[in-house]
């Protein structure tokens, strides 16, 4: 872990007690009785929806001899479950809306592991979602090996008179693996690739059937072909921030499994029907659980 990225001038009077930390959209606070359950964390799953995370949540607690499902009250921003020492919870839309999750649930680990490095290096973190594939069918399971943006560079921020702030977003490559290996002769499409965060599912996904289009079918094909080219095998909303930040503290274990919904490199709109989507969610969650299975005692 890197010490020196942490926070201490806040967190460690979090620790001592000297300040109440409000993790405001989850709607919990260091002081709330109910983290004392949590401090055997093993395992962070974000994922989009609350929906997903409910469903999660209770398949992880059949695996578990239907162990107890705790939640946390407040579901107006993120939706929280917590069972058999994973903590479950959705991140939104997008990485404005998933960088407040981050940002809290990083406290939070850091909280719940009493500020202790080895401790919180055993934390594995991993996003299940959604994705348009860049030359693969609808229903296959990518494993990130990086998220980037839009232009393959790093994920940016804005940083008051020092220009910008820059992440790196490898995924460590060793966990990626062993998710492939934990999936063999599961018959579920999975490929390692790197994979794209638009800050926008139109504009900075290069659509053509958004309200606003700035691309033609030239650009746009170009553009994927690029990323194609470039080892992008899928393209999401999160993954480089997500990445990014985990490694900007040092978490050595974490991983992003997306679904692809289409391929970019046939169509834009997402066409596939109820049962289609249902099946393909289901196939990143099945790919994530059997490895969580076999890595989480
Ligand atoms: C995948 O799907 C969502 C957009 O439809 C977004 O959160 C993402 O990363
Ligand atoms: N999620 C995205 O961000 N893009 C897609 O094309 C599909 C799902």
């Amino acid at each position: 872990m890197h010490d020196a990225a942490m926070n201490h001038a806040f967190l460690d009077r979090v620790l001592t007690g000297a300040q109440v930390d409000v993790y405001y959209h989850f709607g919990v606070a260091s002081d709330d009785p109910i983290l004392a359950q949590f401090r055997d964390v093993r395992a962070i799953v974000l994922a989009g929806s609350g929906d997903r995370i409910e469903a999660f949540a209770r398949r992880w607690s059949a695996l578990h001899d239907g162990a107890e499902v705790l939640a946390l009250p407040k579901e107006e921003r993120f939706t929280t479950r917590y069972c058999a020492g994973v903590l479950f919870a959705s991140h939104g839309m997008g990485m404005p809306s998933a960088s407040i999750a981050m940002q809290e649930l990083m406290r939070l680990v850091f909280f719940l592991k009493g500020g202790d490095h080895a401790a919180m290096a055993e934390v594995f973190w991993a996003r299940v979602g959604t994705s348009g594939g860049v030359g693969l069918p609808g229903g296959t399971v990518v494993v990130s090996t990086e998220g980037v943006m839009a232009d393959l560079g790093p994920f940016r921020l804005l940083a008051g008179g020092h220009g910008e702030y820059r992440f790196d977003g490898r995924f460590p490559r060793d966990v990626a693996e062993a998710i492939v290996a934990a999936n063999a002769g599961s018959g579920i499409p999975i490929e390692l690739g790197r994979t794209v965060a638009g800050n926008e599912f139109f504009l900075e996904q290069f659509r053509l059937d958004g309200a606003i289009c700035m691309e033609t079918p030239a650009s746009k094909q170009a553009w994927l072909e690029w990323i194609h080219r470039e080892g992008v095998r899928n393209i999401e909303m999160e993954g480089a921030m997500i990445a990014g930040y985990l490694n900007h503290w040092g978490f050595p274990r974490f991983a992003m499994v997306c679904a692809t919904l289409l391929d970019r490199l046939a169509g834009d709109q997402v066409t596939a029907t109820p049962d289609e989507l249902a099946a393909f969610n289901e196939r990143s969650g099945d790919v994530l659980m059997r490895y969580l299975a076999t890595t989480l005692r």
